[in-house]
């Protein structure tokens, strides 16, 4: 049965040039090796809004994920659904599955203030203040997550480090830092290291993402490599 994945021709997608669900996807399909197309749409021409396309998905967002005769849409679901259906799963069995389907949904936070601060950098005229605060604030939870584990669930790589990884590498490039610290932890942490502020474990879970083969045969070809890896 084949599997094709919709999802937007990158260079239509204003200001971000990426679509961070659809990349998730993508790596982990690469990632299992399952066999699959992408078609990529440009949004610019509305080629997601299309007839054809609110039949598969009436939201009219993308990715929207087929499979023979299924349709899969909504990004968390397509992730479950790959990975249950698809290849050898990512997800554990027992008690681990617990903590790994917890992380996994837990990303949805990250989704939603990195979506809110691509959303306002997409408006005209000069960023709002605080842009990515709520993102800030969200990434210290996960920075202290990865202060125990080098991955956000067990001890491998898993379907949360990607939704993680693909909105971290989008603020990344479009001005997030990761030296940027919330008001909040600064102001809870008062005079304590500043050492801890800096994110180091995030940005080392992002140097280990850059470097697997699936994130490096995805990556957009609308954005420059990251620094020291060559363009894949
Ligand atoms: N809740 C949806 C949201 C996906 C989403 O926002 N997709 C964007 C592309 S990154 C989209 O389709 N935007 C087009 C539109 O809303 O018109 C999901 O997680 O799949």
């Amino acid at each position: 049965m084949s599997v094709v994945l919709y999802a937007p021709d990158y260079a239509s997608v204003p200001v971000i040039q990426c679509s961070p669900p659809s990349w998730m996807v993508h790596v982990l399909l690469v990632a299992k090796g399952v066999p699959h197309e992408v078609r990529w749409l440009d949004f610019a021409k509305g080629e997601h809004r299309t007839e054809a396309m609110r039949a598969l998905n009436p939201r009219g967002t993308i990715p929207v994920l087929t499979h023979g005769e299924a349709v899969v849409s909504e990004t968390f679901a397509i992730l479950e659904y790959v990975d249950a259906t698809l290849g050898e799963p990512w997800l554990p069995s027992g008690a681990a599955r617990g903590r790994a389907l917890t992380r996994l949904h837990e990303t949805v936070y990250v989704k939603d203030a990195g979506m809110a601060a691509f959303r306002a950098l997409m408006q005209p005229g000069p960023p709002p203040e605080g842009l990515w605060a709520a993102l800030d604030a969200e990434l210290d939870r996960w920075e202290a997550v990865l202060q125990a584990s080098a991955w956000a669930a067990g001890d491998r790589m898993g379907l949360a480090d990607l939704v993680l990884f693909t909105y971290v590498a989008t603020a990344a490039r479009l001005g997030w830092e990761f030296t940027g610290r919330s008001q909040r932890l600064q102001a809870a942490e008062g005079s304590r290291s500043r050492e801890s502020g800096r994110r180091q474990r995030l940005r080392a879970h992002h140097d280990r993402m850059c470097a697997h083969p699936a994130v490096r045969a995805t990556w957009p070809s609308t954005w420059e490599p990251p620094g020291g890896m060559l363009a894949p």
